[in-house]
């Protein structure tokens, strides 16, 4: 049995599509955030042949992820990982003690770690990478990206992802009219959110730092869109982009923010970074009715409380 484990984001996709364009086919194609990755691995059974991408590591799931590469690998199994976020060396070691096949490399994002380790050539695929990692690292140099993150973004689902996949797999440079038909839908939606999103962001000062914070819907290829949004409107040094399970951050310049996700149990990138979250029942259940306030507060006061414990 073959399969793919990636990020649901175009990174992810994308990353699959090359891995696809690589290896030909797969059995199935799991979508997943990081905070789901254990639970995915262990629906994977022994033997199998496991490709990860786009996915890092965090210590909340490392040692259950560990049991989870052994038992497959030493089913006969053989997992192949390629990603670009921030690893400690001892995680590294600890999936290589396992006989895991990992690729890290932060130069890059996850597309290009694939297309240079797998490694994966040919037509389309420099500009599959370019146009990727033009979103996923914020480089914002190559506008096809800017179309492609909202051609994933366009429906939830791993029915739809895994149906960009294919069609990512044989993308030439080209951006077909399905694809520019598509986004259009997909733009209108996004600016009705985006001034939602200014009507409903909150500022706060913690640390001699402006955060600036709001509430989302769990589709995400908007993330880094309002993170530089509030990031911009509000002059502040942190965006927080709060919602159900996790919270994003995203910051300029020197402003680490992956470190703060890590005490919160996640990880990312300096600029770009999140952790998994859960709220108590009650603020839960009130977002679940409408009333948003109580999660909000709760959401930012966890992230405040962990900068001022530094
Ligand atoms: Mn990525």
């Amino acid at each position: 049995m073959k399969v793919i484990i990636t990020h649901t984001d175009l990174d992810g996709v994308a990353s699959a599509a090359l891995i696809l364009r690589g290896v030909g086919s797969v059995d199935k194609i799991f979508f997943a955030q990081p905070n789901q990755l254990y639970g995915v691995l262990r629906k994977i059974p022994n033997g199998a042949d496991v490709y990860v991408s786009d996915l890092g590591m965090n210590t909340s799931i490392l040692e259950r992820v560990l049991e989870e590469v052994e038992r497959i690998i030493k089913g006969g199994g053989r997992i192949r990982w390629f990603d670009h976020h921030i690893w400690k060396e001892e995680w590294i070691a600890g999936l290589k003690d396992r006989g895991v096949e990992i690729y890290v490399d932060t130069s890059t994002c996850g597309a290009g770690v694939v297309a240079r380790y797998l490694p994966v050539e040919g037509e389309g695929v420099g500009e599959l990478v370019s146009a990727t990692c033009s979103i996923d690292l914020w480089r914002f140099n190559d506008w096809r990206g800017n179309f492609l993150a909202r051609y994933v973004g366009f429906k939830g689902g791993a029915e739809w992802r895994e149906k960009v996949a294919y069609r990512l797999k044989d993308f030439d440079g080209m951006l077909s009219q399905d694809i520019i038909d598509t986004v259009s839908q997909v733009f209108d939606e996004e600016l009705k959110t985006y001034s939602r999103v200014l009507r409903e962001a909150k500022v706060t000062r913690t640390a001699g730092m402006t955060i600036a914070y709001v509430l989302k819907k769990d589709d995400e290829h908007t993330t880094s869109y309002i993170g530089n949004l509030l990031l911009n409107r509000f002059q502040a040094k942190i965006a927080v982009i709060c919602r159900e399970g996790s919270v994003s951050f995203r910051s300029i310049g020197d402003t680490d923010v992956s470190s703060l996700a890590m005490r919160l149990g996640g990880g990312g990138h300096k600029n770009a970074a999140g952790a998994p979250i859960k709220a108590p029942l009650l603020h839960r259940f009130l977002r679940k009715v409408g009333i948003k306030g109580p999660y909000l507060s709760w959401c930012i006061s966890r992230v405040v409380q962990t900068l001022e414990s530094e």
